[in-house]
């Protein structure tokens, strides 16, 4: 152990070779000599984060009376939502699917969650729900806009994250399949938040029913090709944690019942659940209904996964096409991972077609001063060639003409020919 140490490189590697490398330099794995205190960081991170505390935002949506206030009192066990009074019949109904949105701290252990819930009570209420969907995308689509205005903000210290991290579905238990409302809502909404849906008030079904009633809940899911919120699983997890990954995802989409009141069993337990006159149902037991899975998915194993995907994967995709349709273009190159070696490779590539361009250049001017030199001697030598034809020309005239004289002075006839012999002929006449 203390070998390996004091040798620093188990494997032989020098430094400067790994640093050179540091691409395809191989993970050292190596013994610590003694105490060095870094195992402590999750602790410093858990510390963290309960001061922190922590902020999760779900949104009921579902028609009204399926449930939604008593799921979110039963969930977080706190009356968030008091009973509602009954509207009388003749009073006016809102219109439009109204947003509201009750926040609250709860603690558990000495942990703080700032819970929000955003609740959309009329939903599928009217006559026309083709629509419905609408001022939720809004809702969610503002939220993410917020988010954005605070991260262009100078001061990014204290931001909110108001965005909503979960979307319980909630569909009527009519042991049928998804209605176009369903569909709807959750073919505009699955790009934007983590969709989960969920069988509300799963008491009024028999538990065949509810087996068959998810089965074609799935199919529809599937043939619209919705995504809805999966746990997560990683490599090199263990075997418990993968098992109740896949036990939660088997219960999916959640068959609940809700309930804030506390009922006696035949046993004389006293539990959270609903009385019928034929027995109880129980909210927290795991043969009556899929509450129990529900919340471990929400709260207890995949709270921070939710967040997680809703930051890195929902808000981003947002964030892009919210900026393209501004015509922000990005340059993809700039969020491109760099790989040393191969940026050097790159770079050096591009030196060389540098060098290979300007030698390449410089070649074609030096032929072309060459060429040009090589034009101009040819004129002047043409040139040349050209008047000393002329000269000897003009200078063979001369010769003969002087000959010609001669000739003439020495066989002694007059200097002018032509006129002497018309003198003759008019003479002979
Ligand atoms: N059988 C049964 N009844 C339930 C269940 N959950 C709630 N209820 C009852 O259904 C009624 C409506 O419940 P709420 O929680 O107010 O329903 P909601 O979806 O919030 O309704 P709106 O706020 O009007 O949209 C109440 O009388 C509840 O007691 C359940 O799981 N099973
Ligand atoms: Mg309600």
């Amino acid at each position: 152990m203390a070998d390996s140490y004091s040798n620093g490189y188990a494997n032989g590697t020098s430094p400067s070779l790994a640093q050179s490398n540091n691409v395809s330099m191989p993970v050292i794995r190596k013994k610590l000599a003694g105490y060095v205190g870094f195992a402590n960081l999750p602790n410093q991170v858990h510390r963290k984060s309960v001061r922190k505390g922590f902020q999760f935002t779900a949104m009921v949506v579902g028609e009204s009376g399926l449930g939604k206030s008593t799921l979110i009192n039963t969930l977080f066990n706190t009356p968030l939502y008091p009973p509602k009074e009954p509207l009388p019949p003749s009073a006016e109904r809102p219109k439009t699917v109204a947003i509201e949105s009750i926040g609250a701290d709860i603690e558990e252990n000495g942990v703080r969650l700032h819970l929000t819930v955003v609740d959309t009570p009329g939903f599928g209420d009217f006559v026309n729900n083709d629509e419905s969907w609408r001022p939720i995308v809004e809702n969610i689509e503002s939220r993410f806009d917020s988010y954005l205005e605070q991260e262009n903000r100078v001061n990014r210290q204290k931001i909110m994250d108001n965005r909503v991290h979960a979307c319980l579905y909630f569909i009527q238990p009519t042991g049928h399949s998804l209605k176009q409302i369903d569909i709807e809502f959750m073919r505009r909404l699955h790009t934007r938040v983590n969709l989960i849906p969920i069988i509300a008030k799963a008491d009024t079904l028999t538990d065949d029913e509810v087996r068959d009633f998810k089965a074609r809940i799935l199919a529809d899911i599937a043939y619209h090709k919705i995504h809805i919120f999966q746990a997560p699983t990683y490599e090199n997890e263990d075997e418990e944690t993968i098992a109740e990954a896949a036990e939660i995802a088997s219960k999916i989409p959640f068959a609940v019942v809700g309930s804030d009141r506390l009922v006696e069993t035949e046993d004389g337990r006293e539990v959270r659940g609903r009385a019928y006159p034929w027995g109880v149902i129980e909210v927290d037991n795991e043969d009556h209904c899929d509450f129990v899975k529900l919340r471990q998915m929400l709260v207890r194993t995949y709270m921070e996964e939710l967040r997680e995907y809703t930051n890195d994967v929902l808000y981003e995709n947002w964030r892009t096409e919210k900026l393209l349709s501004m015509g922000v273009a990005q340059d993809s190159s700039v969020f491109r991972e760099i790989n040393p070696s191969a940026k050097i490779q790159e770079e050096r590539l591009m030196h060389e077609a540098k060098l290979t361009k300007m030698e390449a250049e410089m070649k074609m001017v030096f032929q072309q001063k060459v060429q040009e030199k090589e034009s101009k001697l040819k004129q002047s030598e043409e040139e040349l060639y050209a008047r000393h034809k002329e000269m000897k020309e003009a200078l063979e005239k001369q010769r003969s003409d002087l000959e010609d004289k001669k000739r003439r002075i020495e066989s002694g006839r007059p200097l002018t020919p032509e006129k002497n012999a018309t003198k003759n002929r008019r003479f002979l006449r």
